[in-house]
């Protein structure tokens, strides 16, 4: 970008990394709304907290409320919403974190650009898959009501699409698993990620 110039600071993230004792990366929920993205994210970061791991969570609640409050669920909007997190999340790998992102997040190409952004390396792609059916039988916010009863447009899974990842690092099927399963895979998953380079 023109006149802007990169700064060299004194800290480095690899200092930091070491600080912590632990590698920073993005654990990235996708799947539909309901389908149990936060709730396993929170046990998630839970069991990380409780082995001394610097993480922070991001969510609808904090980000949508917040940063993005000038945004609906229009695709471009969806597309700037998923933008904006992901730069949020790159400055958060830099200070040191392990960075949990849970969001609908419906779209591949807008999945695939929180890559570029964050980098490849630092990207981890968790479906939560849980069918529509069971997502609507749930309901637990009472949107799909009002989505059948048309008061919602755009709802995800009723009238916009979801687009399933094709080869996510972790799927979790919550209807045949329980979300400390979930937890606990996603956990061993990540152990030799979180390692430094020469440990
Ligand atoms: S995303 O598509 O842009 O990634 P995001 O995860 O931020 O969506 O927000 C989804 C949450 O907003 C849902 O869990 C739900 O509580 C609420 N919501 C409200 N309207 C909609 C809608 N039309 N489609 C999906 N979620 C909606």
């Amino acid at each position: 970008m023109k006149n802007i110039f990169d700064q060299e600071y004194q800290i480095s993230i690899e200092e930091r990394k070491k600080a912590n004792g632990h590698n920073s990366f993005l654990l990235w929920f996708t799947g539909l709304s309901g389908s149990g993205k936060s709730t396993i994210a929170n046990k998630v970061e839970q069991e990380l907290y409780n082995q001394g791991i610097k993480t922070y969570t991001l969510d609808g609640d904090n980000i949508r409320k917040g940063l993005n409050n000038d945004l609906s669920f229009s695709p471009e909007d969806r597309t700037e919403n998923i933008r904006r997190i992901a730069e949020t999340a790159s400055l958060m790998i830099d200070a040191g974190l392990v960075v949990l992102a849970a969001f609908v997040s419906p779209y591949k190409k807008d999945r695939e650009n929180i890559k570029n952004i964050v980098k490849d390396i630092n990207f981890v792609e968790i479906y939560v898959n849980t069918s529509v059916e069971e997502c609507e039988r749930r309901d637990v916010k009472g949107l799909y009501k009002k989505a059948r009863a048309g008061e919602i447009k755009n709802m995800t899974g009723i009238s916009a699409p979801y687009e399933a990842p094709d080869n996510p690092d972790i799927e979790i099927l919550t209807e045949h698993e329980s979300v400390d399963e979930a937890a606990k895979k996603i956990v061993d998953f990540i152990k030799p990620k979180l390692k430094l380079k020469n440990e």
